[in-house]
């Protein structure tokens, strides 16, 4: 049968893109809830050629709902126990849940035999976490990885719209010769602000005690998580770059045996989600440009570490929206309709 489906944040940068995806991949529902704060409530959207009108999220909103994807947001901490509590199976993309040992936190090609452990809630990594999952598991299925030092190249949708719309706003004003305002980068939360137009911001979210940042923590533990495996060491610097839509990762892997360029190619080219972007004599690699709106994230510059033979370098970059957010829901989703777990 098909699920009664509701979404949490309909009219942000996510939930807008699970609409798109809802149409795109044909997803089967027998009934669907749009839902927001009150300050969006009473928009209209089209979904498929019918058109609703976006509801306030109150706890009842919840009744006879299904499977429920929460675009993200501190909401989630209230309404996810509200919609479990009326049978819902929430997919949530907001960080609330994601270190919770009863919450399978699931990359679909990574670790789907996780997603039937729920209690109610199913939690989706953070965007940067899922792309560099997506090179790490062909990896570590030949040899297990050890160490990570990534940095991150990401995009400004990761602040949301209002982080477009300020890069957009710098820009023009840059090049008109204006000042750049700068409200909301790198986190809306913070004293200072700075300009994302023809910068680079190394911060993402609050620093932590360890001068880590929240983002990079979060790389951190939700990869030990994910792979089942906290004795992984992951050394992360997460940067804001003005791009729009994809992150770009550096990731250097060290792993218990010496794996081969070629075997590593091979198997990321046999990994569902992935396509193998590499061939420097060719000027082939990807970039953020040119992933910007695609389902899959592509991986390149594999070349094997200078002076270590345990050491393996990538570069991989994926759509930050989809990928990164509403199509890993998505496809949890329909892990959960094809199983009929629902
Ligand atoms: C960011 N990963 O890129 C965070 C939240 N989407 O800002």
């Amino acid at each position: 049968r098909k699920p009664n489906v509701a979404i949490l944040g309909a009219t942000g940068a996510v939930g807008q893109e699970f609409i798109t995806l809802i149409e795109e991949r044909n997803f089967p529902f027998e009934s669907l809830k749009l839902l927001a704060s009150a300050r969006s409530a009473g928009t209209e959207l089209t979904v498929c050629g019918k058109t609703y009108v976006v509801e306030e999220a109150k706890p009842e909103s919840f009744e006879d709902v299904d499977i429920a994807l929460f675009a993200g947001g501190s909401i989630s901490k209230t309404l996810a126990p509200e919609a479990v509590k009326r049978g819902a199976i929430v997919i949530d993309n907001s960080s609330t849940f994601r270190m919770d040992p009863n919450v399978p936190l699931v990359v679909p090609e990574v670790n789907p035999e996780d997603i039937d452990k729920h209690k109610g809630i199913i939690a989706n990594p953070n965007c940067s976490t899922i792309i560099m999952a997506l090179g790490l598991k062909p990896l570590h299925d030949l040899s297990r990885i050890k160490r990570i030092v990534v940095s991150t190249y990401q995009a400004v949708s990761g602040a949301g719209k209002e982080g477009i719309d300020e890069l957009t706003n710098q820009t023009k004003a840059h090049l008109a010769g204006e000042e750049m305002e700068a409200h909301i980068l790198p986190s809306a939360s913070l004293a200072k602000h700075y300009p994302i137009a023809f910068n680079v911001i190394p911060q993402i979210d609050v620093f932590l005690d360890n001068d880590y940042t929240k983002e990079e923590m979060k790389m951190v533990n939700e990869t030990q998580k994910i792979l089942h495996d906290d004795s992984i060491q992951i050394v992360p610097t997460t940067i804001r770059i003005p791009v729009y839509r994809s992150h770009s990762e550096s990731v250097l892997v060290e792993t218990e045996e010496p794996v081969s360029v070629d075997a590593f190619r091979t198997a990321c080219d046999a990994f569902p989600g992935l396509v193998v972007r590499d061939n420097p004599a060719e000027q082939v690699y990807p970039m953020p440009l040119y992933t910007s709106g695609q389902n899959d994230c592509e991986i390149g510059r594999i070349r094997k570490d200078l002076y270590n033979e345990r050491g393996m370098n990538f570069w991989i970059v994926g759509d930050q929206i989809r990928k990164g957010a509403a199509l890993n829901a998505l496809q949890i989703a329909e892990y959960l309709i094809e199983k009929q777990s629902f």
